[in-house]
């Protein structure tokens, strides 16, 4: 059997095809290493990660001072389960809800685990002080959302490939179009309605940034009908669109905030649900939890990625940053590239549909020949390529990006039928 070392990339892929599920349909390229912006593939080939797991490593691929933390600790404690306290819980806990300003903390695992407590919890509540009637709370979510694989979660998603063959279906969610405060103004009137659930840029549909002052309609609406407003910032927030949280960009405060991804710097996982005592306490002991929730190896990496997202201001170097990408996106002036949007260095660029030698081409196509020119993003749908790169992309880096997208993007131009 050859070793590790010796497999190819065909080989490893072949060894996924084979044994594993096929719920996946990766780009063509096997990843062995990774540091700050960059990866390397099993060949040793280099590229730019423009992905970031989703935004899960906006510190970078395997930042030293996380390495540090999970080699100190995983070598004294790294799970107690929540039958015991621990040494690290109660410091994580003070330092994150400082941090966002939240009474409390419930630490969980994914980042689904997060969205499902939040719906818990603000159901809890609408029985509990809001007096809905059981069983009777309603969630306002909005089309085109992203929060997640569980059942109850894809029995909210709007996208046919998340959501279909699931069935039967968790009742109690009303769905809004995006972006649409009068429609959201109507919706919200339902005194069973509990609360209202809004990524404040909806990263899997594509990049949709909301208009300026979507975010502040959402509170205010809230506020108006006696609902939580839950913001989902697992891919948007931890500094990833130019500020700690997108809700910033807003000044606006949600009831329930829900972190993940990042929260860990892509070293394990961590999601965490903020909530004032008002929404968080109406959950007693032993009604909810997780194994691994909070576990002391969480807890140190959490407050290290926390630590390291301010201490190495990523949010300013992400605001500058992503004015720059979509300066430089702009200047490449193809008709192939349709929209360029997005905050922070959470951007996507649309393409145009083409053809070459009568062949349909995709954003697919496009990313396929990023890869080969160093640079890896992937599509989202059809024709949307995110674009997301570390928070620790220096200018030098991001010229050098640009001008691999220019490459790309103009020799599609210079192919394409006319
Ligand atoms: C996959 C998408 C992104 C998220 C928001 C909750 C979760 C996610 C806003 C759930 C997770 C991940 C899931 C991952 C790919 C990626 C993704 F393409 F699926 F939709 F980022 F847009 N809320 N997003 O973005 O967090 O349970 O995954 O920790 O499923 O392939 P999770």
């Amino acid at each position: 059997m050859p070793t590790e070392t010796q497999l190819s990339s065909a080989d490893l892929m072949r060894l996924e095809d084979t044994y594993g599920a096929h719920n996946y349909h990766p780009m063509p390229v096997v990843l062995a290493r990774g540091k700050g912006c960059k990866v390397w593939d099993v060949e040793g080939k280099e590229y730019y990660d423009f992905l970031s797991a989703y935004s899960a490593v906006n510190q970078g691929h395997c930042h030293p001072r996380l390495i540090e933390v999970v080699k100190r600790q995983v070598e004294t404690l790294t799970l107690t389960s929540r039958a015991f306290y621990s040494n690290l819980l109660g410091l994580y806990e003070e330092k994150i809800t400082k941090l966002f300003g939240f009474d409390k903390v419930l630490p969980m695992n994914s980042g689904a685990e997060g969205v499902e407590t939040a719906l818990k919890l603000a159901r809890r509540w609408g029985y509990a002080k809001k007096r809905i009637p059981p069983e009777k709370a309603k969630i306002v979510v909005f089309d085109g959302n992203f929060h997640g694989r569980t059942i109850t979660i894809v029995s909210f998603s709007t996208d046919p490939s998340s959501r279909d063959g699931y069935g039967p279906y968790t009742p109690g969610f009303i769905t809004v179009p995006y972006n649409n405060i009068p429609e959201l103004e109507k919706a919200m009137k339902d005194a069973q309605i509990c609360a209202l659930l809004v990524e404040p840029i909806q990263g899997e549909a594509g990049v949709m940034v909301p208009d300026d002052g979507f975010l502040r309609a959402c509170r205010t609406i809230c506020d108006k009908n006696e609902a939580l407003l839950i913001a989902d910032e697992i891919q948007t927030g931890l500094s990833r669109t130019g500020k700690m949280l997108a809700c910033d960009h807003e000044n606006v405060k949600p009831d329930m905030l829900i972190l993940g991804k990042a929260l860990s710097g892509g070293m394990y996982p961590v999601s965490a649900v903020l909530a004032d005592d008002d929404v968080m306490l109406t959950i007693k002991p032993g009604e909810h939890g997780s194994t691994y929730g909070g576990n002391p190896l969480a807890c140190a990496l959490a407050m290290e990625a926390l630590d390291i997202l301010i201490e190495d201001k990523l949010a300013e170097n992400a605001e500058r940053m992503g004015k720059v990408v979509r300066d430089g996106l702009s200047a490449i002036k193809s008709p192939l590239i349709s929209t360029i949007r997005g905050k922070g260095l959470l951007n996507a660029i649309v393409i145009e549909p083409f053809t070459i030698k009568g062949e349909r081409k995709t954003a697919w196509d496009v990313c396929v020949a990023l890869k080969d020119a160093g640079l890896l993003a992937k599509p989202t749908h059809d024709h949307i390529i995110r674009l997301a790169p570390p928070l620790v992309i220096t200018e030098a880096q991001v010229k050098d990006c640009l001008k691999i997208i220019r490459g790309v993007i103009e020799g599609f131009e210079a192919k394409r039928d006319r």
